[in-house]
């Protein structure tokens, strides 16, 4: 079951369920006021299940404007969870790379802050490559959306936008690599109800389009992380508080080769099969 956020004719805010491809249900009729609420709920599935059968006003999609499905949830990333993303940084770096490699093996994974709430850039909108940076990647990866108990109660597309020769230089640099404006996207859906067993069989793939020509593809099956998701949520939640839940960015397994950066204007297409779309373009910032 997927959700999302979004604002139609009246200029109002809503939270939908996905009906069909075409179709959503506005919740918002049943009195659900946000996502972080659908979060919260002991079960989440059974929850929108009994709201299916409902008879819930219908809305085409045709006619909204989706929203980032981020609300005050707090936005960490993993890094270094798939080989791919071990060796590209291996190769980026001789200064770090033994950090990158260690860290793969470790019992802790790496996890850092990525991003607040209100900066996360939604499906539509534009994610910026730094000026001050030669060398710029989007990161594709599965977010687990987190409860305030630290329980994975759905899963989202994301872009971890990075700018690697930053990274590359040093690795005490890595919060300006990723942290900067717009560098994180978010949507604009949250799938409810599927277990990891089940998550671990979609695939990632990422198109890169620039002037109409298609300058990227790839693509990796969410089976090659290396950590289980119960490992990366019990790290992102230990010794830590998040009262309204968080969510974690799951790592890239999908690099482009070193010749490859960035360009404004070039659009970014970031596809979980089963989630959905994320796309953007991309400006300087
Ligand atoms: O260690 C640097 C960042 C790693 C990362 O973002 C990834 O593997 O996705
Ligand atoms: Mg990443």
């Amino acid at each position: 079951m997927k959700i999302c956020r979004y604002v139609n004719a009246d200029n109002q805010v809503h939270i939908g369920l996905a009906k069909d491809d075409k179709t959503l249900l506005d919740l918002t009729a049943a009195e659900v006021e946000s996502i972080t609420s659908i979060m919260e709920n002991d079960a989440p599935e059974k929850f929108l299940s009994d709201l299916k059968g409902e008879d819930l006003p219908e809305v085409p999609l045709n006619n909204v404007n989706l929203l980032c499905p981020i609300e005050m949830q707090e936005v960490w990333a993993a890094g270094v969870t798939y080989l791919r993303s071990k060796d590209a940084r291996m190769e980026e770096s001789d200064f770090s790379a033994t950090a990158y490699d260690r860290v793969y093996d470790a019992p802790r994974p790496e996890i850092f802050f990525k991003s607040s709430p209100e900066k996360v850039v939604a499906c539509g909108d534009k994610v910026g490559i730094r000026k001050d940076a030669k060398w710029n990647v989007p990161e594709p990866e599965l977010v687990l959306v987190m409860n305030s108990n630290g329980a994975i109660s759905g899963y989202a597309v994301g872009n971890d936008m990075s700018s690697r020769d930053i990274e590359g230089e040093n690795l005490l640099y890595l919060p300006q690599a990723k942290v900067y404006h717009r560098s994180c996207a978010i949507g604009p859906w949250i799938t409810v109800g599927a277990n990891e067993k089940e998550a671990r069989e979609w695939e990632i793939s990422l198109s890169i389009e620039r002037a109409g020509n298609k300058v990227f593809e790839g693509n990796v099956s969410v089976n090659q992380i290396k950590r289980s998701f119960d490992e990366l949520s019990k790290y992102m939640n230990q010794s830590q508080e998040f009262p309204f839940g968080s969510a974690l960015l799951t790592g890239t397994g999908i690099v482009p080769s070193d010749d490859f950066t960035l360009q404004v204007d070039d659009i970014i297409s970031i596809y979980i099969s089963g989630i959905g779309c994320l796309k953007n373009s991309v400006i300087a910032v």
